[in-house]
């Protein structure tokens, strides 16, 4: 008989690699002693002790480390600490985050626009067809002779970008990027990796499946007349919390500009390459993807500074557009990554022409407005088909991707939750979660670059930080863990009436801005700044440029598997 589990003590939900580090965080300062019981026998197999009292640097909480890194056996187990009571059930076992990676690949299909989700592959979360997106107009901003104001035109498939319907790609910029890189740096992993999608049965890996059925979308976004591209396919105003087949409201391309035309000629030079491979399974398609970056490269040549700003296209055009901005201002950062995607894959050093890579700058984390690490990411992976001219970009960009991770080692064990992610406030921004997953990516490439596992053990630390060792207790995906997220901001899953959200979507996170204005956040800290509601989209909002490192960080681990 196991008692009602507390949640005061903090841990991996899912569980334990037998040979990696596990922690528990203990919240408080009682106690002294913590036991693992195993489940099956009842019997405890390890007693340890509760180390130092650590602090919350934004709450002042206090909380100790229990270490049970020495436990190997495989198994189902609790850690219980007598004043608390026991934790959640978790495992020890290998491959044991398989299942967190695969429904996040899925989490995918469930955003697919346009097309029905069957049962055999939805689940109890089948659904009908939404958004056909086969005759969207051409906004007045968007306008072109060839397109005026008012032009049908078909613009189908796609993911939903977030909990909201709209389709932008600037977000997809980035998340393509993430799930191709994933894919060129793990690429045997992938090639048996089912995921129950309608292709799987198909020749090629399902994250690539997955990969093409944006990448159809977003090479349709592209204005065949002079080739840049829409920042958007959105509905002037968010649909309601309604199913993806009760939305009837018009919608619309808008704006091209610089930006989005970057982060559009970075994924279709990565995806040209990616492609080329199954070019017997999608003839011509590696070659047209080519072919659609260099039109934007050519674009962009004589549109270099084209913003999207909202608001000014709003005082001029109607209908007003009022879904997500992406604003970006800097477009310095998407110039280096397209460029780097063309030249590794041209090799037509042209590109490099006016480009400084900025390593003299500390590296910027990944997020959709800052992508300039993707290029660095791309650069490394590469580095054997680099010219000699290209050498000394090489060491420094490798030195800029080690100095940004070593940073995010210091001090690691004085953290009150032992994890990278937390360290600085500014963590804890709107899609947190994301801020975790993709210092995980730092932390990989780091590993990749040294074989040193304290990079490794450190990107561990944001995983085990995702799925409940964080101040808040709660496993960010959905779908996984003791504590789940029960109501994301996520049409879907809260108008199919079932009582479970979508599985594999990853929940934003703590975020102190609080900008929903939602009721139920427990205070203002900034790493508890969360609530379950579906009214929280600046907490508990899913995204997929959120979900997509979250695949990177899951695959990778699994991938370099602890053994
Ligand atoms: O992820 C975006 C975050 O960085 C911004 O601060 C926020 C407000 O502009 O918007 C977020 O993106 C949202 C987008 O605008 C619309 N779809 C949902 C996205 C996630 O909340």
């Amino acid at each position: 008989q196991i008692a009602q589990p507390t949640n005061d003590i903090r841990l991996n939900q899912v569980g334990f690699y037998p040979v990696a580090q596990k922690k528990a965080i203990v919240v408080g300062e009682k106690g002294a002693e913590f036991f693992l019981r195993d489940l099956k026998t009842k019997k405890v197999i390890f007693k340890g002790k509760l180390g130092p009292v650590l602090k919350s640097p934004y709450s002042g909480k206090k909380s100790r480390v229990a270490d049970f890194s020495s436990v190997q056996k495989v198994g189902k187990y609790v850690l219980e600490v007598s004043s608390l009571g026991v934790s959640y059930p978790f495992e020890i076992k290998n491959e044991i985050h398989k299942s967190v990676a695969t429904a996040a690949i899925r989490g995918f299909y469930y955003q697919r626009a346009s097309v029905a989700l069957p049962e055999k592959f939805a689940g109890k979360w089948a659904r009908a067809a939404g958004h056909p997106d086969d005759k969207i107009l051409i906004h007045p901003s968007a306008a072109s002779p060839e397109r005026p104001a008012g032009t049908v035109m078909s613009s189908p498939r796609g993911w939903y970008d977030a909990g909201d319907y709209n389709k932008y790609i600037v977000n997809s910029g980035i998340t393509m990027g993430t799930l191709l890189s994933v894919y060129e740096d793990f690429p045997v992993y992938f090639k048996n990796l089912k995921t129950n999608i309608p292709e799987s049965q198909n020749a090629i890996p399902d994250l690539l499946d997955e990969v093409l059925w944006n990448l159809r979308w977003m090479l349709t976004m592209q204005d065949p007349a002079d080739g840049g591209v829409y920042h958007k396919l959105t509905n002037p105003r968010f649909d309601g919390m309604i199913m993806p087949d009760a939305c009837k409201n018009p919608r619309y391309a808008v704006q091209k500009n610089t930006i989005a035309t970057l982060d559009f000629v970075a994924v279709m030079a990565q995806a040209s390459r990616v492609f080329k491979v199954y070019e017997k399974q999608l003839p011509g398609l590696s070659d047209s993807c080519q072919i659609a970056a260099t039109r934007g490269w050519g674009w962009v040549q004589k549109n270099p500074a084209v913003l999207y700003n909202q608001n000014e296209m709003n005082t001029k055009f109607d209908p007003d557009v009022v879904t997500g901005g992406y604003e970006d201002k800097d477009g310095s950062d998407e110039l280096i990554w397209a460029a780097a995607e063309m030249y590794i894959t041209t090799k037509d050093e042209n590109y490099l022409k006016n480009i400084s890579f900025e390593t003299d700058k500390p590296m910027p984390l990944p997020s959709w407005s800052q992508v300039k690490a993707l290029a660095y990411y791309t650069i490394i992976r590469h580095e054997k088909q680099l010219g000699p001219v290209d050498q000394q970009y090489l060491r420094s960009i490798k030195n800029t991707v080690l100095n940004f991770s070593d940073d995010l080692l210091k001090n690691l064990d004085n953290q009150p939750y032992q994890t990278v992610m937390g360290k600085v406030a500014k963590d804890f921004a709107w899609g947190s979660s994301a801020v975790a997953a993709n210092q995980g990516i730092a932390l990989i490439q780091a590993y990749k670059l040294t074989k040193d596992k304290n990079y490794l053990n450190a990107a561990l630390s944001n995983l085990d930080y995702i799925l409940g060792r964080n101040a808040t207790g709660y496993s960010f995906l959905t779908g996984f863990g003791s504590k789940q997220v029960m109501h994301p901001h996520h049409r879907p899953s809260i108008a199919d009436g079932i009582v479970e959200p979508v599985p594999g979507l990853l929940s934003g996170g703590p975020n102190p801005g609080q900008q929903d204005k939602c009721e139920g956040y427990p205070n203002k800290f900034a790493d508890e700044s969360f609530v379950d509601a579906d009214c929280s989209y600046a907490s508990n909002e899913i995204a997929i440029n959120w979900n997509a490192p979250f695949v990177y960080l899951a695959a990778a681990i699994e991938a370099l598997s602890y053994k």
